[in-house]
């Protein structure tokens, strides 16, 4: 079998023809949907990395199909986006063009790897048939409240006088004029309020089979904070400045107040410094990382608490959309303003300090552990966790204060100043403002004819397509030219895949209720807080809006792990890449399967390395090779061998874990070369086909099968069959070989010439039989002893017990006869010595002169190496 290609095409064209990839119609069979995340459609060829990716959500389809699981398993392009853009305006290639292109040539590399997409239910976002749905989707938040416009800082090119994306942002400066700084600008954005589900999305993180490690960056991000609010008046003003704390307790040690230079009491506050503080609130337009640094606004407050006066600070580092913009400042506890405080010499007071140093005092560094309140007046002598709570009651009862809870999500701004993106359905009118387009209107097609060497957004520039009527007063109109960012369509694309060709509603309700949520995603985790966050939140406001009926979208998320090479990521970029290609006209796609599968977790980083994988064709050969042998009648042991496999595989494939299951396929594959059986060859090639189902439907055919092994059912171990003194042995083969490692290691031996294995005396077996049955009732080791000892062995036995009680490994499940020990061990001898290339001999205890013979224990024996 080398005549890869030509397999590669005959199965892939027979598996499409047979449509044995599609989803079943009837809706009450038990679902599975498996999804990747889909990619941006780009023009190269798929590397080793994406291979892994794929293949990783194919095995787990396959897998589940065999199952009997109706498996929902589709492919699409996010195909909207800037890269086309940049294309069009580097080389004046349409956007469509390119991004049309792009997608015939990745959907025929995939079509390549033989994954088992249901290719009839292919999307593509750029498609208006896909994005009319954004638009709809965008009304009806909009008439419940969750989109609207606000005012927001963009890049800002001068010289262009257009909005910049973030990507066009070069070191502070503009892409196309190096020697223009870019400025933040106030424009009208369009944003989705993630911020009405803070809670939800926070709460329901933990229903939710991601990494935990996924988990921990959603709940930072969302970054829920429990604090306080505390009023400070503002002296000589009936107003008051509110703060937020999180740690009302240090009120005492408050010096001074910190706000941000957008804070909307500025007007008020500003009494001295003025171009000084112009100069910081100009400051924090840039987007550099800045030094700490603020500005005396020549105003103060009063501390509620104690009545005394502190002044009032602008400083750069407070967040103007964190809490209230404001923030008490306790140099003696927080690093920050202790700062703050040395740089602008303002008082440090301490208010607490550790349990075992009641005067202590904060001079060099600020003191942020807990401890007791000090100089807190009747607060003090409290510990610091309970002066929370009560300095919290305390400021409520007295109503100038308040508990709350705060966010560091921040509504997801959406709008984007281009042209390759879903035309937001708006129109501005003179008369009537902001004015939604009808539903009945939709969709508002991007125009084809713009001009993309001009600068700033091509829309702009289709003046035909922008001028309109207000569908309200139907006077003159403007349309809206800000586009909706990608991540709108990948909120909701696993929706549309349930029903893809619907072209009267953007999913229909019966495909939702039976498909959702995704009972499998995989992706990369740098989608951890962006994609997968709106996608959450997209799918908690349509339920809302009563379109479907359920929480979360994905139940379980797996991330792969990243394909180095050479110590970089393999990317183009790094000039380190392998292709699809490469490996697979040498070996055929299933090899690379095997090799990317085979030597790591799909879940951890991997080095790509050649060597390796010229090991797993060599495995696809010998399971080749089978099918050419004569094939025995089963035996007992055979069937044992079979129906244990498959346990042990299933249930490795159930964790994800497909290296250690292609080391099982392996053994099983040897065994079969030795002992060939056509119930076990097929069970073989049956499990083989979701890693490599080229290689197994080619196979499965030669033995004369006339079925698709693709859609077999899944083996299932006869528990019956599977023999426990098999088992006990090959357990036994497995720890000897791990001990003799062991020591090996422990002794730095490179190399071993000779292993002497020892068994234990005889009486050692019929004491551990007994030793078994009373430890289950008796810990007390000189009651044990008592009851086990007897003339011969007397001393030995004392020695022996106190060490078994500590050691309980070193106790046997199962305890064999000595006869048995030894066959057993004659049964695995010769593995051993292909192990470790060198003699093995069994040795008696009681005939042995070593010392270390005395250590032997049933299904232990003692371990000597030369
Ligand atoms: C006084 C204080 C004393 C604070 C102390 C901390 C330690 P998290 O947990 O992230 O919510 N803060 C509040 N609003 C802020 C803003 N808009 N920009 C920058 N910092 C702000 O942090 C809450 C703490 O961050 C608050 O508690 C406040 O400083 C600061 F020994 O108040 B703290
Ligand atoms: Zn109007």
């Amino acid at each position: 079998m080398t005549d890869f290609k030509s397999i590669q095409q005959k199965w892939q064209k027979k598996w499409q023809a047979a449509k044995i990839f599609e989803v079943e119609r009837d809706l009450r069979n038990k679902k599975f949907y498996c999804l990747e995340m889909f990619p941006y459609p780009s023009a190269v060829f798929l590397h080793m990395g994406h291979v892994r990716n794929y293949t990783i959500g194919d095995i787990i389809a396959r897998f589940k199909r065999m199952q009997g699981y109706n498996v929902l398993y589709p492919m699409g392009y996010d195909s909207f986006g800037l890269p086309a853009e940049n294309a069009a305006k580097k080389e004046g290639i349409h956007p469509r063009t390119y991004t049309e292109q792009a997608i015939a040539k990745i959907m025929a590399y995939q079509k390549e790897l033989g994954n088992s997409y249901d290719w009839s239910r292919v999307i593509a976002t750029h498609d208006p048939r896909y994005y009319q749905w954004n638009q709809f989707l965008f009304l009806k938040l909009l008439e419940k409240g969750l989109v609207y416009r606000k005012k927001s800082p963009v890049n800002w090119c001068p010289k262009d006088n257009s909005v910049l994306a973030d990507e066009e942002v070069i070191q502070g400066r503009c892409w196309r004029h190096e020697d223009t700084p870019v400025e933040k600008k106030e424009l009208e954005q369009w944003f989705m309020k993630t911020t009405a589900y803070a809670d939800e999305l926070l709460k329901d993180i933990d229903t939710l089979q991601w990494s935990d490690r996924i988990k921990q960056l959603q709940k930072n991000w969302i970054g829920k904070s429990e604090g306080t609010l505390i009023t400070f008046p503002i002296k000589g003003s009936k107003n008051t400045l509110q703060v937020f704390t999180t740690r009302p307790d240090t009120v005492f040690g408050v010096t001074f107040v910190t706000v941000s230079p957008k804070h909307k009491l500025i007007p008020e506050l500003l009494k001295k410094n003025t171009s000084a503080f112009e100069n910081l609130a100009k400051a924090i337009q840039s987007e550099e990382e800045k030094e700490k640094d603020g500005v005396f606004l020549g105003s103060s407050v009063i501390n509620p608490f104690t009545g005394e006066e502190v002044p009032v600070f602008a400083a750069n580092f407070v967040v103007a959309e964190y809490g209230t913009g404001a923030v008490m400042g306790v140099p003696a506890h927080d690093k920050r303003d202790f700062d703050f405080a040395k740089k602008y010499n303002l008082n440090i007071k301490t208010v607490i300090t550790p349990k075992d140093n009641p005067t202590f005092q904060v001079i060099d560094a600020a003191y942020v552990d807990d401890g007791i309140l000090v100089n807190s007046e009747e607060f003090s002598q409290l510990d610091n966790k309970h002066a929370i709570q009560k300095i919290s009651a305390f400021a409520e009862k007295k109503k100038f204060g308040k508990k709350t809870i705060q966010y560091k999500l921040r509504d997801w701004l959406f709008s984007r100043q281009r042209y390759w993106g879903t035309p937001i359905p708006i129109v501005y009118c003179e008369k009537c403002g902001v004015v939604p387009v009808s539903y009945k209107n939709l969709p508002i097609l991007l125009p084809e004819k713009v001009d993309f060497t001009k600068g700033g957004n091509p829309l702009a520039t289709a003046t035909t397509w922008v001028s309109t009527k207000c569908p309200s007063c139907k006077g003159a109109a403007k349309r809206e030219t800000d586009t909706m960012g990608t991540f709108v369509d990948s909120s909701w694309y696993y929706l549309r895949y349930c029903s893809p060709h619907n072209a009267k509603e953007p999913f229909d309700r019966k495909a939702i209720d039976y498909w959702m949520p995704v009972d499998q995603y995989v992706g990369g985790i740098e989608h951890a807080v962006g994609h997968l966050l709106y996608a959450r939140f997209i799918t908690k406001a349509l339920r809302d809006l009563g379109m479907l009926n359920i929480n979360e979208p994905f139940t379980s998320l797996f991330n792969q792990g990243i394909v180095y090479k050479d110590g970089h990521k393999m990317s183009k970029s790094f000039g380190n890449v392998v292709y699809q290609t490469d490996i697979s006209d040498k070996y055929g796609i299933d090899t690379a399967r095997v090799f990317l599968m085979f030597v790591a977790a799909p879940d951890s980083d991997m080095e790509w390395s050649d060597n390796g994988v010229e090991g797993s064709f060599r495995l696809l050969q010998k399971i080749s090779r089978i099918a050419e042998l004569p094939f025995a009648k089963p035996t007992e042991i055979d069937e044992h061998k079979r129906h244990s496999t498959i346990r042990q595989y299933t249930a490795l494939l159930n964790q994800f874990k497909f290296n250690t299951a292609i080391i099982a396929l392996m053994q099983y594959a040897e065994y079969l070369t030795e002992h060939p059986t056509r119930n076990g060859y097929e069970d073989l090639l049956k499990i083989l086909s979701p890693f490599a189902p080229h290689t197994a439907e080619e196979l499965w055919h030669t033995i004369g099968n006339k079925t698709f092994v693709s859609v077999e059912k899944w083996p299932v171990a006869d528990k019956k069959k599977i023999l426990p003194e098999i088992e006990q042995v090959l357990a036994f083969a497995e720890t000897t070989k791990g001990d003799i490692h062991e020591i090996q290691k422990l002794a730095k031996l490179e190399k071993v010439s000779n292993v002497t294995l020892i068994i234990a005396s005889d009486w050692k077996y019929g004491f551990m039989k007994k030793f078994k049955v009373l430890i289950e009732k008796e810990r007390d080791i000189g009651k044990l002893i008592k009851s086990l000892v007897d003339k011969e062995h007397g001393a030995e036995i004392s020695k022996l017990v106190p060490m078994l009680v500590k050691n309980p490994g070193k106790v046997p499940l199962v305890v064999l006869t000595r006869k048995e020990e030894i066959e057993a061990l004659e049964s695995f001898r010769l593995s051993l010595e292909k192990e470790f290339c060198c003699c093995v001999s069994i040795e008696h205890e009681e005939k042995s002169t070593e010392a270390k013979a005395r250590n032997a224990l049933p299904l232990k024996p003692a371990i000597i190496l030369a």
